[in-house]
């Protein structure tokens, strides 16, 4: 039943996100290349945190900037203070870049 309303949650975000999404790629190519990565706020679920690796899992909805569809997966962490705001059942907001190859948590904010 949790998991269910759980379901019901993410499918709207995953909406949600796509519609960002588009208005971000309308307004892209007035861009210069070095913003090509446009912050995109993403939303998740905290799923586990490994502040000693400074690493955080995350259950997230599509992140249309990376191509990538709803999954759970491991992300750095650009500052290790994030980790402190993240507890396993937190749901946050978050912008993802890559840095040197690793994808990576670059801004925090209280999920809705
Ligand atoms: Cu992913």
């Amino acid at each position: 039943m949790i998991n269910h309303t759980f379901s019901a949650i993410l499918f709207g975000l995953a909406l949600g996100t796509s519609a960002l999404a588009a208005d971000h790629g309308q307004n892209g190519h007035a861009m210069p290349a070095e913003q090509a990565m446009d912050p995109v706020w993403a939303d998740g679920t905290v799923k586990k945190v490994n502040a000693d690796a400074g690493k955080v899992t995350i259950s997230h909805g599509p992140l249309a900037s990376l191509d990538m569809p709803a999954m759970t997966m491991v992300f750095r962490v650009s500052d290790p203070a994030m980790l402190d705001q993240m507890k396993p059942g937190n749901r946050i907001r978050f912008v993802v870049e890559r840095r040197g190859g690793a994808l990576t948590v670059t801004a925090l904010q209280p999920g809705r």
